[in-house]
C-alpha cells in the first residue's frame, strides 16, 4: 500500500530523531495489534488513542499531551481513510515522547529566542568551584600490601596517614596501626578538593582474624550516621559537613590465585555498604600472564560470591570500568629519571616499572576513574544508594544500625584455618 506521508516520516525518523527504547517500541506495538481489528494492519487513531490510555495513563498525565498526539495521529491518518500503519504510529509516537516532552514528563513549551538559559552550567560552575569538591577515600586490606604508598601516588602528595605528619622526615612510610582519617586541600589550576583518606591498618596479621572488618564497617556507619544527625538537626548547617566514605580501594595480595575466603567475607560486606574499587596490589610481582590469569579468576569469584563491587556507570555521566577491575597497580612515592624526565616509578635492577606509564600498569586508569571521569558518579552513588540505604534502614528499624550490621552476618565458620 502507498505511503507517501509515512515513507517520509520513516526517513526522518532513521535519519535525525532520536530512537525510542527497544522495551517501550515493543510495548507500543502491543498497543498497536490490541486496538487494530484485523492485527497488525492498519488501525483508526480514536482507537490507538483509547488503547495508549488503558496501557500507558502516566503519560497523558502531561497536560495537553492527548490533544497535541491525537492531533498528529489524525493529520497522518488523513492520507488513508482515518486509519494509520505500524510504522506511522511508532513515528509519530516517538516524536511525541523524544521531542516534546522532558524527561521530568512535562512537555516542552518552544521559546521564542535566547533567555540565557545556556547560561546556567557556568552559574553551578562558579558556585561549585568556590564551594570546592570533597572526595573521601577510604584504603583496605591486609597488611603491607602498600596502601599508604599507592593513596600518596595517586595524588602525587603525602596524603596518607603518616607521610602528612610534618614530624615525618623519612620517605619510608611506617606501618600503619589504626583507622585515621586526614583531610588534605589539593588545588589544581583553581579547582579545589577536600580529599579525606582514611588509611586503615592492614588486617589479616593476627593469628584469628575474625571479625577483622568490625572496625571498618564501623568507621563507615559512624560517618553516615553522623550526616544523618547533621540532615535531621532542626538549624542546620548551609552545606552539610561530608565524611561519608565515597570509595574504598581494596587491595587483593598478588598471589596469583584466587580471592581468599577473608577477602571474600570483606568484600561481601564492604559493597553492602559502600562502593568499592578492587586493585591488585604490587602488580610488578606479576608476569602478564599471570596478571591476566589473575584477574579472570578474581572476576570468577566475584561473580560466584555475588559481589558487587563498583562498576561506573555511563548513563550516570562517568565511564564503566567493568572490564578492567580489579585494576593492577604498582605505587611508589620515589621519582626516577627516565629518558631525561623524572617519573613516579619502582627502579630495579633491570630497569623502572613506571606507576604512570600504561604499559606497565593500570594506576593510571584507576586515577582518571577516580578522579576526572566518575568523582561525580562515586559522590552520587554514595548518596543516592548507600547512605539512603543505610537511612531507610536506620529510621525504619529506629535501633542504631551499627548493631544490626554485627548480628547480621554470621561468623562462625571463619575461623584462622580458614582465613
Ligand atoms: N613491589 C612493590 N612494593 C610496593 C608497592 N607499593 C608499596 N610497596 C612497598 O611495600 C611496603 C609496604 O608499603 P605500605 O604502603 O606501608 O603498605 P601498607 O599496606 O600501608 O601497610 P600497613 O600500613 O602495614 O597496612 C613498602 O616497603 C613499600 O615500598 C608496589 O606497588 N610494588
Ligand atoms: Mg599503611
Amino acid at each position: 500500500m502507498p505511503y507517501p506521508l509515512s515513507a517520509r516520516l520513516v526517513t526522518i525518523r532513521t535519519t535525525i530523531r532520536p530512537e525510542l527504547p527497544d522495551r517501550i517500541k515493543e510495548g507500543l506495538e502491543r498497543v498497536f495489534q490490541e486496538s487494530s481489528p484485523n492485527q497488525f494492519k492498519l488501525c483508526s487513531f480514536e482507537n490507538l488513542i483509547a488503547s495508549l490510555e488503558r496501557r500507558f495513563p502516566s503519560i497523558f498525565s502531561v497536560p495537553y499531551f492527548k490533544e497535541v498526539l491525537s492531533v498528529r495521529l489524525q493529520r497522518v491518518a488523513t492520507c488513508n481513510e482515518g486509519l494509520l500503519c505500524l510504522d506511522d504510529f511508532i513515528t509519530v509516537m516517538t516524536e511525541s515522547l523524544t521531542n516534546d516532552t522532558t524527561n521530568w514528563g512535562g512537555m516542552k513549551t518552544p521559546i521564542a529566542g535566547l533567555i540565557g538559559l545556556s547560561n546556567l552550567p557556568d552559574q553551578i560552575t562558579t558556585k561549585l568551584l568556590k564551594r570546592g569538591f570533597d572526595l573521601n577515600v577510604m584504603l583496605v586490606g591486609r597488611s603491607g600490601l602498600g596502601k599508604s604508598t599507592l593513596v600518596d601516588t595517586l595524588f602525587k602528595a603525602k596524603v596518607s596517614r603518616r607521610s602528612s605528619q610534618k614530624s615525618q622526615d623519612s620517605e619510608a612510610l611506617p606501618k600503619t596501626t589504626e583507622i585515621h582519617a586526614v583531610t588534605h586541600v589539593l588545588e589544581e589550576q583553581n579547582v579545589k578538593v577536600r580529599l579525606t583518606v582514611t588509611d586503615t591498618p592492614g588486617y589479616g596479621d593476627q593469628l584469628n582474624n575474625q571479625n577483622c572488618w568490625v572496625p571498618i564497617m564501623q568507621h563507615i556507619s559512624e560517618q553516615y550516621e553522623r550526616y544523618l544527625i547533621e540532615e535531621r538537626a532542626v538549624v542546620r548547617k548551609r552545606f552539610l559537613p561530608d565524611s561519608r566514605i565515597h570509595v574504598i580501594i581494596y587491595f587483593i595480595e598478588p598471589t596469583g590465585h584466587r580471592l581468599s575466603n577473608l577477602d571474600v567475607e570483606c568484600l561481601r560486606r564492604l559493597t553492602r555498604v559502600a562502593n568499592v574499587i578492587p586493585v591488585i596490589a604490587k602488580s610488578d610481582t606479576l608476569t602478564v600472564e599471570e596478571r591476566a590469569l589473575f584477574k579472570h579468576n578474581i572476576c570468577e569469584d566475584l561473580l560466584r560470591n555475588q559481589i558487587q563491587v563498583y562498576g561506573g556507570d555511563e548513563e550516570e555521566g562517568g565511564v564503566s570500568c567493568k572490564d578492567i577491575v580489579p585494576f593492577c597497580v604498582v605505587g611508589s612515592t620515589s621519582q626516577h629519571e627516565v629518558g631525561g624526565k623524572l617519573l613516579f616509578g619502582r627502579a630495579t635492577r633491570w630497569g623502572v616499572v613506571e606507576c604512570e606509564n600504561k604499559a606497565h600498569c593500570e594506576f593510571t586508569q584507576l586515577r582518571d576513574l577516580l578522579i576526572k571521569t566518575n568523582m561525580g558518579d562515586l559522590v552520587e552513588k554514595t548518596h543516592c544508594v548507600h547512605y539512603e540505604n543505610f537511612r531507610h534502614q536506620r529510621l525504619k528499624s529506629g535501633e542504631p544500625v551499627l548493631k544490626m550490621h554485627h548480628n547480621g552476618n554470621s561468623l562462625d565458620h571463619c575461623n584462622e584455618s580458614t582465613l
